[in-house]
């Protein structure tokens, strides 16, 4: 089972480049945690990655709610990654055909390909969503989580319908970084990674329809690998102090899961 197989040894099993890398990444620095840097400003993102980052093996960030973007955000933001060794995925779910993606994806003011190590994308519109993000990244090193399941209440996505979505990862073994899912059943293939958002310590839901969950309940129970957490820590009186804790309960979680 692939919730059993600790993450180096799982190294060698991925496909995709991103995906060995962030299962080195988590097992050097002991951390499975995804920081969502979900705030409107970069100043705040880079001060807030300065404290945190330490402590998280991956940065989820959603480029599109930034009011200062500058091309210098960027710059920070990949030597962050590189001081503290940590990825980076812009969780821009794209969505649509494969040709509008691909401009999506390299072209605009953000020019996501340029930066993002992975980003998220859904299966609705078909493989060429796949087959377009695989062109752009012929060159470099790059990683897709392709969205399997959603976190949130009344989502619309079926059991037929995340079945279809595995199966249509697997035709792209070098793409494909690993799942945003909720459950262990999900998929077995262990070189690729369970991303799991919608956890928190200290809260059940917002008031739109996300639903938490305990860290216990999605490492242990439900086969998560990296763990998003977004308000419970960024908003946080002390993020700083939050990332530690979460960080740590999660990796204790992967510990027991692994040795039991
Ligand atoms: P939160 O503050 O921990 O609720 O933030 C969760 C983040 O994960 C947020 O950026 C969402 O866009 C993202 N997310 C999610 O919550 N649920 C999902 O199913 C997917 C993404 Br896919």
């Amino acid at each position: 089972n692939r919730v059993n197989i600790p993450f180096e040894k799982r190294i060698e099993l991925s496909t995709n480049s991103i995906a060995k890398q962030l299962f080195n990444i988590m097992a050097t620095k002991k951390t499975n945690l995804c920081l969502s840097v979900d705030l409107t400003s970069s100043t705040k993102i880079i001060d807030l990655l300065e404290k945190v980052g330490e402590h998280i093996c991956l940065v989820k960030t959603h480029i599109d709610i930034i009011e200062d973007f500058s091309d210098n955000f960027i710059m920070q933001l990949k030597q962050l990654g590189t001081k503290f060794n940590f990825l980076i995925l812009e969780d821009r779910k794209f969505a649509d055909i494969g040709n509008t993606v691909s401009l999506q994806y390299s072209k605009g003011i953000y020019k996501i390909s340029e930066w993002a190590d992975c980003v998220t994308a859904h299966s609705l519109s078909g493989e060429g969503i796949l087959k377009a993000l695989n062109t752009c990244t012929n060159t470099g090193s790059k990683g897709v989580f392709f969205l399997a399941e959603m976190s949130s209440e009344g989502n619309l996505i079926t059991h037929e319908y995340t079945e279809a979505t595995v199966r249509m990862a697997a035709k792209y073994p070098d793409l494909i970084t690993g799942f945003v899912c909720q459950k262990k059943e999900t998929f077995s293939n262990p070189g690729l990674i369970q991303l799991t958002p919608g956890v928190q310590l200290d809260s059940l839901k917002d008031d739109f329809g996300q639903v938490y969950n305990t860290p216990e309940k999605v490492v242990l129970e439900n086969g998560a690998d990296v763990v998003v957490v977004g308000r419970g820590i960024v908003a946080s009186k002390n993020p700083e102090a939050q990332a530690a804790i979460y960080k740590d309960t999660l990796w204790k979680c992967y510990m027991k899961r692994v040795s039991g």
